[in-house]
């Protein structure tokens, strides 16, 4: 069953049953079909030490891989409150539209080409992103999005989970995994996995020293939210 999104998104007995079977519905449709976990990552800013991200599309990345179609996304769920003050993501409302923008590598991140986003300032309005812990952000992977450093007394983490769409099978095997289906399982598995000690197969990426978000572009948004 297909279902049209909506900000009153009702959760009523065909979405339940939808759930039961998939255990997904929302990326389901904002993607436009069958879709697989491409990836999951734990972002951890620390009070006063959290790194910063530059002005980028998840696809900035993930074209690279040899993932034809920009038919990605990512859920971003807040674990703590993320507010402007710890900082939380910002995004440009509206850019995915754009398309695809160039990016070139800046230290362990690949940033977008900063003249194209000050252009984008002009047209797609800067929202920052404050949630409550639990509440989840999808977001489209040609979204331009950024956060700075968390300079606050206050943890920002947060739980990021990439799906792909699976006609979307990458043509370069790399560190994400090919086409793989989900199924559902039941809640009481992640108990039983117990707690994993063994960190092998997990990449840690510790954030800049500096801040490179003062590489930032000023965006002529930027009081008014
Ligand atoms: O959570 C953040 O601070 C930004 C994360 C981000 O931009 C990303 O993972 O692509």
């Amino acid at each position: 069953t297909e279902f049209v999104f909506s900000d009153n998104f009702i959760i009523n007995e065909d979405v339940k049953r939808a759930f039961d079977i998939n255990g997904y519905i929302i990326v389901r449709f904002l993607l436009g079909g069958e879709v697989y976990h491409y990836h999951s990552k734990v972002i951890m800013k620390e009070a006063h030490t959290g790194g910063a991200h530059v002005w980028h599309q998840d696809y900035g990345y993930w074209y690279e891989n040899a993932c034809m179609f920009p038919n990605m996304g990512t859920v971003w769920v807040a674990v703590d409150k993320a507010t402007k003050q710890n900082g939380c993501v910002q995004l440009m409302a509206g850019s995915h539209l754009m398309g695809r923008v160039d990016h070139h590598r800046i230290g362990e991140q690949v940033q977008a080409d900063l003249s194209r986003v000050k252009l984008a300032d002009q047209v797609c309005p800067l929202v920052y992103a404050e949630m409550e812990p639990g509440d989840a952000l999808f977001f489209h992977c040609n979204v331009l999005h950024r956060s700075d450093q968390n300079r606050s007394d206050n943890r920002r983490w947060a739980f990021l989970v990439a799906f792909n769409r699976a006609d979307n099978n990458p043509l370069l095997k790399h560190h994400h995994p090919q086409y793989t289906p989900l199924c559902k399982v039941p809640n009481g598995r992640i108990r039983e996995s117990g707690t994993v000690t063994d960190m092998s197969g997990k990449d840690f990426f510790q954030g800049p020293k500096d801040d490179i978000s003062l590489q930032k572009v000023a965006t002529k948004n930027k009081d008014k939210v």
